[in-house]
């Protein structure tokens, strides 16, 4: 869970030496050769080289990262304000929903990362861009699942951190131009896309991930505007596509929206499912609602059944045709290394740490996680790095959970690493090659980044004191709605 006790959490530290200066809850970093934690489900041999934290301990990192923030955020505004996502190398920009209309993506998923870090002034200048161009009556059609996570989930964070009413009402004028894409499907599984002016859908062909990755903002925004019908939507795609499971208890990924029917058999943790198992969860975590969690059971029980494999002594998931368990791939993407987090918030903390540790060996082996790899060899099997953040987040949630600092020494990997291989003239970008030397970089930011791996690294690395650390929810794209300490 992101919600360890406070009190726990500083116990836990202190009860290993780590508590660092009376009167702060800063935590000395142990050396980076020190032994792995007892229980760790590691070997000193496992242990990444990490770089040596400076000597002002986490506190400076946690500095440093905002610093960067700080620095990358200055760089958009000069280069690229309101347009959806920097080119950091060229210094130009490019949009993310519709070519040619900005929607101010990046301004929209920084605002609650800026606030936790207390940028204020950075915070206010982004506010004052939505409050003065964000419209949501254009005539195009935008992706349900992008546009839900990203702009719904970033005006949901900014409002939960601010209290400012525009940026619940957006959010609400977002809301109803999303859920008609459910509302017109005959199953209730939404359409990939919807005209966000004139309500026209479009793309039947979906999966997983587009099918069940709204509870959460769309749970929040009944929540916070009273009405229920957004997480009635959200909870029936869930409910039509759990009903739909093969006898082992497993979902393909590939679902019609009019028909409700398979077109696949193949299931996976990664990309595109994901996502919808780690909304079961953590609806059950922000609602209370139990069918999630027996939902959420029932499937991670079949997929540890049928799908968890132990190869040269590391836990993966095979991709396997969901009717019989045949295995038909061992290849795995970077974005299912999340599941090491979403394990242990589910209470399978030992699973968590044995498939962050096998990350942890493709981490070792390439200093940035390749997008793809074949795991009974390593090898990369797509060598490009989108900027991505699964791994720290993997890594902060099982902090969070364990209070383990062999975590927070992960991150700090993580964090270095992308400052060595990312930064560039304006800002941290995209990685073309993790396998060359240097690694190839492509031109191009992704919105996430602003919402993700900052956050992460300011929460994990530092004291935030906007933040709940005893009680608290970050959405899979790192928004927060719950735990700001306003
Ligand atoms: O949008 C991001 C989010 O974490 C997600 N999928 C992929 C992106 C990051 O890699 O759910």
């Amino acid at each position: 869970m992101r919600n360890l006790p406070r009190r726990t959490l500083l116990s836990l530290l202190g009860a290993a030496g780590l508590t660092g200066v009376t009167g702060t809850a800063w935590a000395t970093p142990p050396s980076p050769s020190a032994p792995p934690p007892e229980g760790s489900g590691v070997t000193a041999a496992d242990v990444p080289a990490v770089f040596a934290p400076p000597p002002g301990g986490w506190r400076a990192v946690a500095e440093d990262v905002r610093r960067e923030t700080q620095w990358s955020w200055r760089s958009y505004v000069d280069r690229a304000f309101g347009h959806d996502q920097i080119k950091p190398v060229s210094g130009g920009y490019e949009e993310f929903f519709v070519d040619g209309h900005p929607m101010g993506l990046t301004v929209v998923e920084a605002l609650d990362t800026l606030w936790l870090m207390e940028l204020d002034e950075e915070f206010a200048q982004g506010l004052k861009w939505v409050h003065d161009n964000l419209n949501f009556d254009v005539n195009a059609s935008f992706q349900v699942f992008e546009t839900n996570i990203r702009m719904l989930g970033g005006l949901l964070s900014a409002y939960h951190v601010s209290g400012d009413p525009k940026l619940l009402s957006l959010a609400r004028d977002l809301g109803d131009r999303l859920l008609v894409a459910f509302t017109k499907s005959p199953t209730g599984i939404p359409y990939r896309y919807v005209n966000l002016r004139t309500g026209a859908v479009s793309s039947p062909e979906t999966n997983l991930a587009e099918t069940g990755t709204y509870i959460t903002e769309f749970g929040v925004l009944s929540r916070w505007t009273g009405d229920p019908k957004y997480y009635n939507a959200a909870k029936k795609a869930f409910r039509v596509t759990f009903d739909k499971r093969s006898s082992l208890d497993l979902l393909p990924w590939d679902v019609h929206a009019e028909t409700g029917e398979w077109r696949n058999r193949t299931a996976t943790v990664g990309p595109p499912a994901d996502s919808y198992y780690e909304y079961l969860w953590d609806g059950y975590r922000l609602f209370g609602d139990t069918d999630l969690k027996r939902w959420y059971d029932v499937l991670i029980a079949g997929i540890n059944r049928r799908q968890a494999e132990t190869v040269n002594g590391r836990l993966w998931f095979a991709q396997v045709d969901a009717f019989t368990g045949r295995r038909t791939s061992r290849s795995q993407s970077e974005l299912a290394s999340f599941w090491a987090g979403l394990a242990a918030e589910g209470g399978d903390v030992a699973r968590g740490r044995a498939y962050h540790d096998s990350w942890t060996a493709v981490q070792d082996r390439y200093g940035v996680l390749p997008e793809g790899i074949s795991y009974p060899s390593l090898n990369a099997t797509s060598v490009g790095n989108q900027l991505r953040p699964e791994y720290a987040d993997a890594a902060f949630v099982l902090w969070l959970k364990t209070g383990d600092e062999l975590y927070r020494n992960r991150a700090y990997t993580h964090y270095q690493q992308m400052k060595s291989s990312s930064k560039t003239r304006y800002g941290y970008t995209i990685i073309a090659d993790v396998t060359t030397t240097p690694k190839r970089k492509g031109d191009f930011c992704p919105g996430y980044w602003w919402s993700e791996q900052l956050k992460y690294y300011w929460l994990i690395f530092g004291d935030a004191k906007r933040f709940d650390y005893r009680d608290n929810y970050l959405s899979t794209e790192g928004n927060i709605f719950r735990g700001a300490r306003r």
